[in-house]
C-alpha cells in the first residue's frame, strides 16, 4: 500500500508543476447512475480522479492547490456504523489521509461550507468542463458564496479546462501501469484462449461470451466493455452486441473482449472456425488481416508517427484484396481513393489505458503525433465481407478483425497480447484439442 501511496502522489505533484501559481484543481469522481428504478449500474470512479487519488469510492471530491505551500485534499464520505452495516466498508476522513496520502480530509457534507474558504484568494481554478459531473454548478456557487463575503475581492478570477493536462500525463504509461496492463492484457488473453477451446457448432455467441466474464472474474478484473461475440455475418457488424445467435460449423467467429483490471483496460480481437478449421477462403481473407496487423505493429516505435501503423494496413489490405480480384485496378491508386473503406472502414488503433478508448491527443496541430516510449496503442485492422457484397459468394459472411494491445517502447513494440494464438496454426492447433 505504501509503495501505491507514493504513486498517486507523485502525479498529483506532477500534476501541481504544471499549473499556473496561486491556482487550484478542483476533481470529482463520478456520479452513480441509475440502471433502473432504484438500482444502480456497478460504480465505477472518474479515471482522472483515480489516476491521481488511487481512491476508489463514490461520493468524493480532490481539492489541490498550487501555492507556495501545495496541499492535497480529499472530500469523501465520512465513516458511519449504521452505513457500513448495510453497504460495506467506508474509509472516512482519518484513513483517506493515513491510506492515500492526503494532507486534508473532510465530510463531503461539508463541501458547501469548506470549499469556498479553501479557494478564497486562489486566481485561477481548474476543473474538467467535460466531466458527467455537476461540478461546473458547484464551482459557481463555492465563488459566489466568497463574493458574498467582505473578503470578495478574494473570488477566483479565472476557470480553466484541466483535461489536456492531465491525458497528457496518462498517455505515457510509468512502470506501475505497464505492469498492470501487462496483467490486464494476460487475462483477457487466457478468456480468448478459453473460448477459442470451449467453442462447438451448435453453441450460442452468448455461452461464449460468459468464458470470457468468468476468467474476468475469476481473476478479480470486470468487462471494460461489453464483449462483442460474432458469428458468421454478425462479424460483419462493427459494433455487435446481442451475442444471441446459434453458432454454425462453418462459421468464422469474430470475439472482441478485453477486461478491467485494477482499472486499466485491455482490448483483444481474434477471430477463429466453430469447427476448429478454416475454409480456403477463409483462410485468404485471414491471411490478409494477419499480415496486416503484424505489418502495422512493426511501425509503433519511437519517432513513427500515430497514422503510421493505419497506413502499413491500408497498403496490406489493398494489396490483398486486389490479388484475390475483390478490388480492381493499381494498388497506389486505390489506397488514394481510400478504396479499402469498402471493407475496412474503421482506423486501427486507438490508445489504451485506465479507459479502453483512452485518453490522449492523436495529432500535434495538424499531424499525427509521434509514438513515444510508454504509449500504448491497439492495432486492430480488419476486413469484413456482409453478406450483402458484391463480392464473390465464397468471401460473403467472412468478418476478420485481429486486434493486440502494444506498448510503445526505446527499440521493439512490446505486444501485451501475444499469449494469443494469432496465425492459423496455432489456432487451428489449439482447437484440434477440442473435445
Ligand atoms: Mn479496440
Amino acid at each position: 500500500m505504501s509503495k501505491d501511496i507514493d504513486i498517486f502522489l507523485g502525479r498529483r505533484k506532477k500534476l501541481l508543476k504544471k499549473l499556473k501559481s496561486n491556482s487550484a484543481v478542483v476533481i470529482a469522481t463520478n456520479p452513480f447512475q441509475t440502471r433502473s428504478r432504484d438500482t444502480e449500474f456497478t460504480f465505477r470512479p472518474d479515471s482522472d480522479f483515480y489516476y491521481l487519488t488511487g481512491f476508489s469510492e463514490p461520493n468524493a471530491v480532490l481539492l489541490l492547490i498550487n501555492s507556495p505551500q501545495p496541499q492535497s485534499i480529499l472530500f469523501c464520505k465520512e465513516r458511519d456504523a449504521f452505513k457500513e452495516m448495510w453497504d460495506g466498508n467506508i474509509t472516512g476522513t482519518k484513513r483517506a489521509k493515513q491510506n492515500f496520502g492526503f494532507d486534508k480530509a473532510y465530510d463531503i457534507n461539508l463541501i458547501d461550507q469548506e470549499m469556498p474558504n479553501l479557494i478564497s484568494g486562489i486566481y485561477t481554478v481548474y476543473y474538467s468542463m467535460a466531466a458527467l459531473n455537476n461540478l461546473h454548478d458547484s464551482l459557481m456557487r463555492w465563488s459566489k458564496a466568497v463574493s458574498k463575503t467582505r473578503y470578495k475581492s478574494k473570488a477566483p478570477k479565472v476557470f480553466e479546462d484541466i483535461d489536456e493536462t492531465i491525458h497528457e500525463m496518462r498517455i505515457i504509461k510509468d512502470n506501475h501501469e505497464k505492469d498492470i496492463m501487462r496483467k490486464s492484457a494476460q487475462i483477457a488473453a487466457s478468456a480468448h484462449i478459453n473460448a477459442m477451446k470451449a467453442c462447438k457448432p451448435g453453441m450460442y455467441e452468448f455461452e461464449l461470451e460468459s468464458e470470457f466474464l468468468y476468467e474476468f472474474k475469476k481473476h478479480g478484473s470486470t468487462v471494460s466493455y461489453d464483449s462483442i461475440v460474432g458469428a458468421g455475418n454478425n462479424a460483419c457488424v462493427l459494433h455487435y452486441r446481442e451475442n444471441s445467435s446459434k453458432i454454425k460449423s462453418g462459421d468464422l467467429i469474430l470475439i472482441d473482449a478485453g477486461c478491467e483490471y485494477k482499472m486499466y483496460a485491455s482490448d483483444i480481437t481474434r477471430t477463429f472456425p466453430a469447427n476448429g478449421k478454416f475454409t480456403n477462403a477463409q483462410k485468404e481473407i485471414y491471411e490478409i488481416v494477419y499480415e496486416a496487423n503484424r505489418a502495422a505493429i512493426k511501425k509503433v516505435v519511437p519517432g513513427n508517427i500515430w497514422s503510421d501503423p493505419h497506413d502499413a494496413a491500408v497498403r496490406v489490405i489493398t494489396r490483398g484484396l486486389v490479388e484475390l480480384g475483390l478490388l480492381k485496378g493499381n494498388v497506389n491508386q486505390l489506397i488514394k481513393n481510400n478504396a479499402h473503406t469498402e471493407y475496412f472502414m474503421h482506423k486501427t488503433g486507438h490508445w489504451l489505458g485506465i479507459d479502453v478508448h483512452d485518453v490522449g491527443r492523436y495529432l500535434d496541430g495538424e499531424k499525427p503525433r509521434k509514438f513515444i516510449p510508454g504509449m500504448i496503442t491497439t492495432i486492430e485492422p480488419g476486413i469484413y465481407i456482409s453478406n450483402n457484397s458484391r463480392a464473390p459468394k465464397k468471401y460473403r459472411g467472412i468478418g476478420i478483425r485481429l486486434e493486440d494491445d502494444v506498448l510503445v517502447t526505446k527499440s521493439k513494440p512490446e505486444i501485451l497480447t501475444k499469449d494469443v494464438p494469432i496465425t492459423i496454426n496455432a489456432i487451428e492447433h489449439l482447437m484440434a484439442s477440442n473435445p
